[in-house]
């Protein structure tokens, strides 16, 4: 007994304890050799010794059953050490990616027009004379034209300047009402400091039969959607020209750097201009066929957005794909 007891104790492993068992408790093992004895022993003493193997049964059995989930907890232990992961360890694999800060900004733009229900239109990057100034008041030899430095094509195919033909090629294939936003790739023939032959725009347009759109309108969207963008700042409605509109007007905000007191980002004034904006000249409706309705428009520029929002002091490292720019907005 002792000697069993002592073994159990000292089993190191599931598999000695299982030898152990077999030993034990096994068809040939040390207990039923000893109730084989029973049988030999006179009446008067079997039930008492009957009884003492039977306790001495339960005794070994508990004893084994203990070791036995003594090891089997240290086992797993052992496993899930073996198994564990060093998460301060070096990893090849941890590089996080990042948003382009242009398409960040422009997923904004998009979440918020998407909530006031207008829809996301696209259109050809290579257009037709039609399309990019024809329609939108912008006749041949028009003076405004020369606004625009335009990449032509060896045809009339040109790049387009602006995202304007979009609305266009949407007006003349539905009709109002109407509630879109365009953005995309536009392209000019300007590079120096603060322009790129590329860069990005959005555009909005909203028709509706005619009096049911109106200046005011077009004021609250814009100045709703500059707050959701920059947040608490001032907003102001300068008048302006655009070919496309009539009345026109630029959209300025508080400098968001100096809070309006002027600074070198701002040239002192303490506002920057981030909008253009107008009712849509009767001649653009003209031009797509549209009667008795009535719309404002907007325009803006990604990329201004992006380096306001982001504070990014370069245009030029929006464009360079250098991965220490991304690296800052993760
Ligand atoms: C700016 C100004 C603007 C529009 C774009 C537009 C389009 C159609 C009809 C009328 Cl189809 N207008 N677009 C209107 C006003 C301003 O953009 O500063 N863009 C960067």
């Amino acid at each position: 007994m002792e000697e069993w007891l002592k073994k159990i104790e000292e089993a190191i492993n599931l598999e000695e304890i299982e030898k152990i068992r077999v030993a034990i408790f096994g068809k040939k093992g040390i207990l039923a050799k000893e109730f084989a004895k029973l049988r030999e022993l006179p009446n008067d003493v079997k039930p008492k010794v009957a009884k003492e193997l039977n306790e001495l049964k339960d005794k070994l059995n508990k004893v084994l059953a203990k070791k036995r989930e003594e090891l089997e907890k240290k086992e797993l232990e052992n496993e899930l050490k073996k198994d564990a992961i060093d998460v301060s360890l070096y990893s090849p694999f941890n590089n996080k990616g990042a948003l382009h800060p242009v398409q960040y900004t422009l997923d904004r733009i998009i979440e918020y027009f998407i909530s006031m229900n207008f829809s996301i239109e696209t259109g050809p990057l290579v257009e037709e004379d039609f399309y990019n100034f024809e329609a939108l008041n912008l006749p041949k030899y028009h003076p405004a034209r020369d606004m625009q430095d335009t990449f032509y094509f060896k045809d009339e195919k040109l790049l387009r300047t602006h995202t304007s033909p979009v609305q266009i090629r949407t007006m003349l294939k539905q009709e109002p009402p109407i509630r879109m936003i365009s953005p995309g790739a536009v392209f000019r023939r300007d590079f120096d400091l603060t322009h790129t032959p590329m860069f990005h725009q959005v555009e909005g347009l909203l028709v509706d039969k005619k009096g049911k759109v109106s200046f005011a309108n077009l004021k609250f969207i814009l100045s709703d959607f500059l707050h959701f963008m920059f947040g608490d700042v001032d907003i102001r409605y300068r008048p302006s020209f655009f070919p496309f509109t009539e009345p026109s007007a630029e959209v300025d905000i508080s400098c968001i750097f100096c809070k309006g007191k002027g600074c070198r980002v701002c040239s002192q004034t303490g506002w920057l201009e981030v909008l253009g904006c107008g009712m849509v000249d009767p001649n653009v409706f003209k031009a797509v066929g549209y009667e008795n309705v009535s719309g404002y428009a907007f325009g803006l520029g990604i990329e201004r957005f992006a380096m306001l929002i982001h504070k990014i002091p370069d245009l030029r490292s929006l464009f360079e794909g250098d991965l220490r720019l991304l690296e800052q907005f993760r």
